[in-house]
Protein backbone atom coordinates (compact mmCIF):
# COMPACT_ATOMS: atom_id res chain seq x y z
CA UNK A 1 0.00 0.00 0.00
CA UNK A 2 1.33 3.71 -1.04
CA UNK A 3 0.18 6.48 1.43
CA UNK A 4 -1.23 9.65 0.16
CA UNK A 5 1.62 12.49 -0.04
CA UNK A 6 1.33 14.14 3.40
CA UNK A 7 2.01 17.72 1.95
CA UNK A 8 2.45 18.87 5.56
CA UNK A 9 3.96 22.20 4.73
CA UNK A 10 1.06 23.02 2.02
CA UNK A 11 -1.65 22.04 4.70
CA UNK A 12 -0.29 23.64 7.60
CA UNK A 13 -0.11 26.69 5.24
CA UNK A 14 -2.93 26.78 3.47
CA UNK A 15 -5.43 23.92 4.32
CA UNK A 16 -8.33 25.10 2.15
CA UNK A 17 -5.85 24.56 -0.88
CA UNK A 18 -4.54 21.24 0.23
CA UNK A 19 -7.67 19.86 0.49
CA UNK A 20 -8.76 20.94 -2.95
CA UNK A 21 -5.87 19.27 -4.18
CA UNK A 22 -6.69 16.08 -2.20
CA UNK A 23 -10.27 16.43 -3.62
CA UNK A 24 -8.99 16.40 -7.22
CA UNK A 25 -6.64 13.31 -6.66
CA UNK A 26 -9.61 11.56 -5.33
CA UNK A 27 -11.62 12.88 -8.79
CA UNK A 28 -9.36 11.72 -10.59
CA UNK A 29 -9.00 8.63 -9.13
CA UNK A 30 -12.47 7.45 -9.09
CA UNK A 31 -14.12 8.59 -12.42
CA UNK A 32 -13.23 7.45 -16.11
CA UNK A 33 -11.07 10.33 -17.96
CA UNK A 34 -11.99 10.24 -21.10
CA UNK A 35 -11.08 13.65 -22.85
CA UNK A 36 -8.77 13.00 -25.45
CA UNK A 37 -6.09 16.27 -24.79
CA UNK A 38 -5.44 14.32 -20.82
CA UNK A 39 -3.50 11.80 -18.75
CA UNK A 40 -1.26 10.88 -16.25
CA UNK A 41 1.95 11.91 -15.66
CA UNK A 42 4.24 9.55 -13.60
CA UNK A 43 5.20 10.13 -9.94
CA UNK A 44 8.33 11.30 -11.35
CA UNK A 45 7.77 13.74 -13.87
CA UNK A 46 5.01 15.20 -10.56
CA UNK A 47 8.24 15.95 -8.77
CA UNK A 48 10.34 16.79 -11.65
CA UNK A 49 7.69 20.03 -11.79
CA UNK A 50 7.60 20.51 -7.54
CA UNK A 51 11.42 21.72 -7.32
CA UNK A 52 13.98 24.42 -6.54
CA UNK A 53 14.33 25.05 -10.28
CA UNK A 54 11.01 26.97 -10.45
CA UNK A 55 13.00 29.78 -8.48
CA UNK A 56 15.85 30.15 -10.97
CA UNK A 57 15.76 33.19 -14.68
CA UNK A 58 17.35 31.75 -17.68
CA UNK A 59 16.29 34.47 -19.95
CA UNK A 60 18.08 32.92 -23.12
CA UNK A 61 19.43 29.52 -24.27
CA UNK A 62 22.05 27.28 -22.53
CA UNK A 63 25.69 29.00 -23.00
CA UNK A 64 23.90 32.24 -23.73
CA UNK A 65 21.96 33.48 -20.62
CA UNK A 66 21.00 37.05 -19.75
CA UNK A 67 21.44 35.80 -15.64
CA UNK A 68 24.25 34.24 -14.14
CA UNK A 69 24.07 31.13 -12.01
CA UNK A 70 23.19 28.72 -14.92
CA UNK A 71 25.02 26.07 -13.78
CA UNK A 72 22.40 23.15 -13.32
CA UNK A 73 19.86 24.98 -15.53
CA UNK A 74 22.02 24.51 -18.72
CA UNK A 75 22.68 20.91 -18.23
CA UNK A 76 18.57 20.48 -17.64
CA UNK A 77 17.69 22.29 -20.43
CA UNK A 78 20.52 20.90 -22.95
CA UNK A 79 19.08 16.98 -21.91
CA UNK A 80 15.56 18.11 -22.55
CA UNK A 81 16.81 19.33 -26.16
CA UNK A 82 19.45 16.02 -26.62
CA UNK A 83 16.24 13.82 -25.43
CA UNK A 84 13.77 15.67 -27.86
CA UNK A 85 16.53 15.44 -30.93
CA UNK A 86 16.80 11.51 -30.22
CA UNK A 87 13.12 11.20 -29.66
CA UNK A 88 11.58 12.93 -33.10
CA UNK A 89 14.18 12.40 -34.94
CA UNK A 90 14.43 16.29 -35.83
CA UNK A 91 17.75 18.51 -36.24
CA UNK A 92 16.32 21.15 -33.57
CA UNK A 93 13.98 21.79 -30.69
CA UNK A 94 13.30 24.26 -28.68
CA UNK A 95 12.01 23.54 -25.29
CA UNK A 96 10.56 26.65 -23.70
CA UNK A 97 7.29 27.48 -25.24
CA UNK A 98 4.90 27.69 -22.27
CA UNK A 99 2.04 26.01 -24.04
CA UNK A 100 0.96 24.84 -27.34
CA UNK A 101 -0.86 28.43 -28.26
CA UNK A 102 2.44 30.51 -27.70
CA UNK A 103 4.45 27.59 -29.52
CA UNK A 104 2.35 28.16 -32.50
CA UNK A 105 2.33 31.63 -32.14
CA UNK A 106 6.05 31.73 -32.12
CA UNK A 107 5.40 30.19 -35.58
CA UNK A 108 3.92 33.14 -36.87
CA UNK A 109 6.33 35.98 -36.00
CA UNK A 110 9.27 33.35 -37.40
CA UNK A 111 7.20 32.77 -40.60
CA UNK A 112 4.86 35.75 -41.22
CA UNK A 113 4.05 39.29 -41.08
CA UNK A 114 0.74 40.72 -39.45
CA UNK A 115 -1.81 40.61 -42.09
CA UNK A 116 -0.19 37.47 -44.65
CA UNK A 117 -2.24 34.78 -45.26
CA UNK A 118 -2.40 31.22 -43.15
CA UNK A 119 -4.23 27.89 -44.20
CA UNK A 120 -5.49 25.77 -41.42
CA UNK A 121 -7.90 23.47 -40.06
CA UNK A 122 -10.96 25.18 -39.11
CA UNK A 123 -11.88 24.93 -35.38
CA UNK A 124 -15.52 22.97 -36.22
CA UNK A 125 -13.66 20.87 -37.99
CA UNK A 126 -11.25 19.59 -36.25
CA UNK A 127 -8.57 22.66 -36.20
CA UNK A 128 -7.17 24.04 -33.22
CA UNK A 129 -7.68 28.12 -32.31
CA UNK A 130 -4.08 28.98 -33.22
CA UNK A 131 -4.27 27.81 -36.60
CA UNK A 132 -5.76 31.21 -37.79
CA UNK A 133 -9.74 30.53 -36.05
CA UNK A 134 -11.14 34.49 -36.32
CA UNK A 135 -11.46 34.69 -32.61
CA UNK A 136 -7.99 33.44 -31.96
CA UNK A 137 -4.92 36.61 -32.05
CA UNK A 138 -3.99 34.63 -34.85
CA UNK A 139 -6.98 34.74 -37.03
CA UNK A 140 -7.38 38.86 -36.09
CA UNK A 141 -3.61 39.59 -36.75
CA UNK A 142 -3.41 37.55 -39.46
CA UNK A 143 -5.53 36.47 -42.77
CA UNK A 144 -6.64 33.31 -41.58
CA UNK A 145 -7.88 30.77 -44.22
CA UNK A 146 -9.70 27.88 -43.48
CA UNK A 147 -10.22 24.17 -44.62
CA UNK A 148 -12.16 21.55 -43.89
CA UNK A 149 -13.23 17.96 -44.11
CA UNK A 150 -15.12 15.97 -46.64
CA UNK A 151 -19.00 15.51 -46.17
CA UNK A 152 -20.02 12.74 -48.94
CA UNK A 153 -22.01 9.68 -49.40
CA UNK A 154 -18.89 7.68 -49.54
CA UNK A 155 -17.50 6.20 -46.47
CA UNK A 156 -13.89 5.89 -47.53
CA UNK A 157 -13.96 9.72 -47.67
CA UNK A 158 -16.48 11.09 -45.07
CA UNK A 159 -15.09 13.17 -42.33
CA UNK A 160 -11.38 13.37 -43.19
CA UNK A 161 -9.14 15.99 -44.61
CA UNK A 162 -10.61 17.56 -47.87
CA UNK A 163 -7.16 17.89 -49.62
CA UNK A 164 -8.38 18.79 -52.87
CA UNK A 165 -9.86 22.43 -50.89
CA UNK A 166 -6.45 22.31 -49.25
CA UNK A 167 -5.02 22.46 -52.40
CA UNK A 168 -6.90 25.27 -54.19
CA UNK A 169 -6.69 27.03 -51.44
CA UNK A 170 -2.95 26.91 -51.31
CA UNK A 171 -2.53 27.71 -54.71
CA UNK A 172 -5.53 30.58 -54.63
CA UNK A 173 -4.52 32.54 -51.24
CA UNK A 174 -0.50 31.54 -51.47
CA UNK A 175 -0.33 31.53 -47.89
CA UNK A 176 2.75 31.82 -46.04
CA UNK A 177 2.14 29.39 -43.33
CA UNK A 178 0.43 25.90 -43.78
CA UNK A 179 -1.20 24.48 -40.23
CA UNK A 180 -1.75 21.12 -40.30
CA UNK A 181 -2.68 19.17 -37.05
CA UNK A 182 -5.71 19.81 -34.74
CA UNK A 183 -8.47 18.87 -31.61
CA UNK A 184 -10.60 16.95 -32.58
CA UNK A 185 -8.97 15.19 -35.71
CA UNK A 186 -9.62 11.39 -35.63
CA UNK A 187 -7.92 10.33 -38.55
CA UNK A 188 -3.88 9.75 -39.51
CA UNK A 189 -2.63 13.06 -40.76
CA UNK A 190 -0.88 12.61 -44.09
CA UNK A 191 1.86 14.50 -43.53
CA UNK A 192 3.42 13.77 -46.78
CA UNK A 193 -0.12 15.02 -48.72
CA UNK A 194 0.59 18.66 -46.77
CA UNK A 195 4.41 18.76 -47.52
CA UNK A 196 3.93 18.38 -50.74
CA UNK A 197 0.98 21.43 -51.01
CA UNK A 198 2.96 23.18 -49.01
CA UNK A 199 6.53 22.74 -51.28
CA UNK A 200 4.07 23.80 -54.35
CA UNK A 201 3.39 27.19 -52.84
CA UNK A 202 6.43 28.19 -51.38
CA UNK A 203 4.79 28.08 -47.50
CA UNK A 204 6.16 26.91 -44.13
CA UNK A 205 4.15 23.28 -43.06
CA UNK A 206 3.80 23.94 -39.41
CA UNK A 207 2.44 20.17 -37.84
CA UNK A 208 0.93 20.53 -34.85
CA UNK A 209 0.71 17.44 -33.45
CA UNK A 210 -0.30 18.09 -29.37
CA UNK A 211 -2.77 15.35 -29.92
CA UNK A 212 -0.69 12.31 -31.33
CA UNK A 213 2.86 13.39 -30.33
CA UNK A 214 3.03 10.54 -27.98
CA UNK A 215 1.81 7.97 -30.67
CA UNK A 216 4.46 9.38 -32.82
CA UNK A 217 7.18 8.88 -30.29
CA UNK A 218 6.14 5.22 -29.55
CA UNK A 219 5.87 5.04 -33.14
CA UNK A 220 2.10 4.54 -33.17
CA UNK A 221 1.18 7.04 -35.82
CA UNK A 222 3.50 8.27 -39.01
CA UNK A 223 5.90 11.18 -38.02
CA UNK A 224 5.67 14.55 -39.77
CA UNK A 225 9.58 14.44 -40.42
CA UNK A 226 10.82 15.15 -43.16
CA UNK A 227 7.69 16.47 -44.56
CA UNK A 228 6.92 19.47 -42.31
CA UNK A 229 9.53 22.76 -41.41
CA UNK A 230 8.36 22.83 -38.11
CA UNK A 231 6.77 20.79 -35.73
CA UNK A 232 4.70 22.24 -32.98
CA UNK A 233 3.88 20.29 -29.90
CA UNK A 234 2.46 20.26 -26.12
CA UNK A 235 3.93 17.76 -24.02
CA UNK A 236 1.09 16.78 -21.97
CA UNK A 237 -1.41 15.25 -23.68
CA UNK A 238 -0.17 11.51 -25.38
CA UNK A 239 3.80 12.49 -24.81
CA UNK A 240 2.40 12.52 -21.26
CA UNK A 241 4.63 14.71 -19.54
CA UNK A 242 3.94 18.01 -17.78
CA UNK A 243 2.12 21.48 -19.33
CA UNK A 244 4.37 23.11 -21.76
CA UNK A 245 5.28 22.37 -25.42
CA UNK A 246 8.17 22.04 -27.84
CA UNK A 247 8.98 24.10 -30.90
CA UNK A 248 11.16 21.84 -33.24
CA UNK A 249 12.75 22.48 -37.22
CA UNK A 250 14.99 21.57 -39.50
CA UNK A 251 18.26 23.44 -38.96
CA UNK A 252 17.80 26.00 -41.15
CA UNK A 253 14.92 27.06 -39.09
CA UNK A 254 16.85 27.42 -35.60
CA UNK A 255 17.88 30.94 -35.65
CA UNK A 256 14.64 32.03 -36.66
CA UNK A 257 12.18 29.60 -33.92
CA UNK A 258 14.46 30.72 -31.01
CA UNK A 259 15.10 33.71 -31.72
CA UNK A 260 10.80 34.23 -32.22
CA UNK A 261 10.32 32.00 -28.43
CA UNK A 262 12.92 34.02 -26.94
CA UNK A 263 12.94 36.98 -26.94
CA UNK A 264 10.25 37.42 -29.76
CA UNK A 265 7.48 36.16 -27.47
CA UNK A 266 8.41 34.89 -23.99
CA UNK A 267 10.47 35.91 -21.02
CA UNK A 268 12.27 33.14 -18.79
CA UNK A 269 11.50 29.60 -19.52
CA UNK A 270 9.83 27.84 -16.86
CA UNK A 271 13.09 25.67 -15.58
CA UNK A 272 10.90 23.29 -13.63
CA UNK A 273 8.23 22.58 -16.56
CA UNK A 274 11.91 21.91 -18.57
CA UNK A 275 13.22 18.91 -15.95
CA UNK A 276 9.95 17.84 -16.39
CA UNK A 277 9.74 17.18 -20.16
CA UNK A 278 13.43 16.18 -20.02
CA UNK A 279 11.79 13.45 -17.60
CA UNK A 280 8.75 12.36 -19.36
CA UNK A 281 11.09 12.28 -23.10
CA UNK A 282 13.30 9.76 -20.90
CA UNK A 283 10.19 7.90 -20.14
CA UNK A 284 9.15 7.88 -23.65
CA UNK A 285 12.31 6.63 -25.11
CA UNK A 286 11.68 3.39 -23.01
CA UNK A 287 10.43 0.64 -24.26
CA UNK A 288 7.08 0.23 -22.39
CA UNK A 289 6.24 3.70 -23.83
CA UNK A 290 5.84 2.11 -27.56
CA UNK A 291 3.46 -0.88 -25.60
CA UNK A 292 1.25 2.28 -24.16
CA UNK A 293 1.43 4.10 -27.54
CA UNK A 294 0.13 1.17 -29.02
CA UNK A 295 -2.43 0.12 -26.59
CA UNK A 296 -3.78 3.80 -26.47
CA UNK A 297 -4.46 3.47 -30.65
CA UNK A 298 -5.54 -0.64 -29.63
CA UNK A 299 -8.27 0.71 -27.08
CA UNK A 300 -9.66 3.68 -29.15
CA UNK A 301 -10.23 1.20 -31.97
CA UNK A 302 -11.99 -1.44 -29.77
CA UNK A 303 -13.95 1.53 -27.97
CA UNK A 304 -14.98 3.08 -31.54
CA UNK A 305 -16.08 -0.85 -32.39
CA UNK A 306 -18.18 -0.88 -29.62
CA UNK A 307 -19.88 2.16 -30.14
CA UNK A 308 -20.90 1.74 -33.26
CA UNK A 309 -22.23 -1.86 -32.32
CA UNK A 310 -24.71 0.30 -30.07
CA UNK A 311 -25.42 2.65 -32.90
CA UNK A 312 -23.28 5.75 -32.21
CA UNK A 313 -22.31 7.67 -34.88
CA UNK A 314 -19.15 8.43 -35.46
CA UNK A 315 -17.49 10.99 -37.53
CA UNK A 316 -15.55 9.57 -40.40
CA UNK A 317 -16.53 6.39 -39.19
CA UNK A 318 -14.11 5.14 -36.40
CA UNK A 319 -10.54 6.52 -35.59
CA UNK A 320 -7.13 5.80 -36.41
CA UNK A 321 -5.81 7.27 -33.19
CA UNK A 322 -6.54 7.81 -29.54
CA UNK A 323 -9.45 9.99 -30.14
CA UNK A 324 -13.13 9.43 -31.01
CA UNK A 325 -15.65 11.78 -31.95
CA UNK A 326 -19.43 10.88 -31.10
CA UNK A 327 -22.10 12.84 -33.69
CA UNK A 328 -25.08 12.07 -30.83
CA UNK A 329 -28.13 14.05 -33.31
CA UNK A 330 -29.33 10.27 -34.20
CA UNK A 331 -29.58 9.65 -30.27
CA UNK A 332 -31.52 13.12 -29.86
CA UNK A 333 -29.11 14.68 -26.93
CA UNK A 334 -27.00 17.59 -27.83
CA UNK A 335 -23.70 16.84 -26.98
CA UNK A 336 -23.53 19.32 -23.96
CA UNK A 337 -26.73 17.80 -22.26
CA UNK A 338 -24.60 14.00 -22.56
CA UNK A 339 -21.37 15.75 -21.62
CA UNK A 340 -22.60 17.20 -17.84
CA UNK A 341 -24.92 13.73 -17.18
CA UNK A 342 -21.62 11.60 -18.46
CA UNK A 343 -20.03 13.47 -15.62
CA UNK A 344 -22.62 12.92 -12.83
CA UNK A 345 -21.89 9.58 -13.62
CA UNK A 346 -18.06 9.66 -13.68
CA UNK A 347 -17.14 9.76 -17.47
CA UNK A 348 -15.48 12.43 -18.22
CA UNK A 349 -15.44 13.65 -21.65
CA UNK A 350 -16.13 17.01 -23.57
CA UNK A 351 -18.77 18.54 -25.60
CA UNK A 352 -17.57 19.08 -29.46
CA UNK A 353 -18.56 20.36 -32.21
CA UNK A 354 -19.01 17.97 -35.05
CA UNK A 355 -17.66 18.79 -38.98
CA UNK A 356 -20.95 20.65 -40.77
CA UNK A 357 -22.52 21.06 -36.78
CA UNK A 358 -25.98 22.95 -37.50
CA UNK A 359 -25.67 23.76 -33.42
CA UNK A 360 -22.99 26.13 -31.61
CA UNK A 361 -19.86 25.71 -30.41
CA UNK A 362 -21.19 26.54 -26.92
CA UNK A 363 -23.98 24.00 -27.68
CA UNK A 364 -22.76 21.61 -30.07
CA UNK A 365 -23.58 18.20 -31.72
CA UNK A 366 -20.80 15.88 -30.62
CA UNK A 367 -18.82 14.54 -27.46
CA UNK A 368 -14.94 13.85 -28.00
CA UNK A 369 -13.66 11.09 -26.27
CA UNK A 370 -10.15 9.24 -26.15
CA UNK A 371 -8.05 6.68 -24.67
CA UNK A 372 -4.70 7.99 -23.46
CA UNK A 373 -5.65 8.34 -19.56
CA UNK A 374 -7.54 5.04 -19.00
CA UNK A 375 -4.26 3.60 -21.16
CA UNK A 376 -2.03 4.82 -18.57
CA UNK A 377 -4.07 3.38 -15.75
CA UNK A 378 -3.29 -0.22 -17.73
CA UNK A 379 -6.97 -0.40 -19.14
CA UNK A 380 -6.85 -2.87 -22.04
CA UNK A 381 -8.92 -3.80 -25.36
CA UNK A 382 -11.23 -6.33 -23.02
CA UNK A 383 -12.87 -3.02 -20.87
CA UNK A 384 -13.84 -1.26 -23.46
CA UNK A 385 -17.31 -2.55 -24.55
CA UNK A 386 -17.89 -2.39 -21.06
CA UNK A 387 -16.98 1.68 -21.51
CA UNK A 388 -19.09 1.87 -24.51
CA UNK A 389 -21.97 0.40 -22.37
CA UNK A 390 -21.52 3.06 -19.54
CA UNK A 391 -21.51 5.78 -22.16
CA UNK A 392 -24.59 4.26 -24.00
CA UNK A 393 -26.48 4.15 -20.46
CA UNK A 394 -25.34 7.56 -19.80
CA UNK A 395 -26.53 8.91 -23.10
CA UNK A 396 -29.38 8.06 -23.22
CA UNK A 397 -30.02 8.88 -18.78
CA UNK A 398 -29.32 12.05 -20.37
CA UNK A 399 -31.99 11.83 -23.08
CA UNK A 400 -34.77 10.70 -20.33
CA UNK A 401 -33.17 12.76 -17.25
CA UNK A 402 -32.88 9.50 -15.03
CA UNK A 403 -30.51 10.21 -12.24
CA UNK A 404 -30.80 7.13 -10.66
CA UNK A 405 -29.29 5.70 -13.54
CA UNK A 406 -26.71 7.98 -13.89
CA UNK A 407 -25.57 7.23 -10.20
CA UNK A 408 -25.48 3.45 -10.95
CA UNK A 409 -23.09 3.96 -13.48
CA UNK A 410 -20.69 6.09 -11.35
CA UNK A 411 -20.89 3.27 -8.79
CA UNK A 412 -19.55 0.87 -11.51
CA UNK A 413 -17.38 3.25 -12.66
CA UNK A 414 -15.73 4.05 -9.40
CA UNK A 415 -15.77 0.20 -8.67
CA UNK A 416 -13.75 -0.69 -11.48
CA UNK A 417 -11.18 2.17 -11.10
CA UNK A 418 -10.15 1.33 -7.86
CA UNK A 419 -8.63 -1.69 -9.48
CA UNK A 420 -6.68 0.21 -11.58
CA UNK A 421 -4.39 2.40 -10.01
CA UNK A 422 -3.36 6.05 -11.79
CA UNK A 423 0.40 6.99 -12.13
CA UNK A 424 1.10 10.05 -9.78
CA UNK A 425 -2.00 9.27 -8.17
CA UNK A 426 -1.49 8.00 -4.47
CA UNK A 427 -2.99 4.43 -3.59
CA UNK A 428 -5.06 3.46 -0.75
N1 LIG B 1 -7.36 22.16 -25.12
C1 LIG B 1 -6.75 21.30 -26.11
C2 LIG B 1 -7.61 20.11 -26.36
O1 LIG B 1 -8.34 19.72 -25.49
O2 LIG B 1 -7.52 19.52 -27.42
C3 LIG B 1 -6.46 22.02 -27.35
O3 LIG B 1 -5.77 23.20 -27.06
Amino acid sequence: MTLPPSRPHLSATDPELAALVGAEERLQADTLRLIPSENYVSAAVLEATGTVLQNKYSEGYPGRRYYEGQQNIDRVETLAVERAKAIFGVEHANVQPYSGSPANLAAYLAFARPGETVLGMALPMGGHLTHGWGVSATGTWFHGVQYGVRSTADPETDGRIDFDEVRDLARKERPKIIFCGGTAVPRTIDFAAFGEIAREVGAVLVADVAHIAGLIAGGAHPSPVPHADVISTTTHKTLRGPRGALLMSRAEHAKAIDKAVFPGLQGGPHNHTTAAIAVALREAGAPAFRDYAHAVVANAKALAEALLARGFDLVSGGTDNHLVLIDLTSKDVPGKVAAKALDRAGIVVNYNTVPFDPRKPFDPSGIRIGTPSLTSRGLGTDRMPQVAAWIDRGVAAARNGDESALAAVRGEVAELMAGYPAPGLPTE
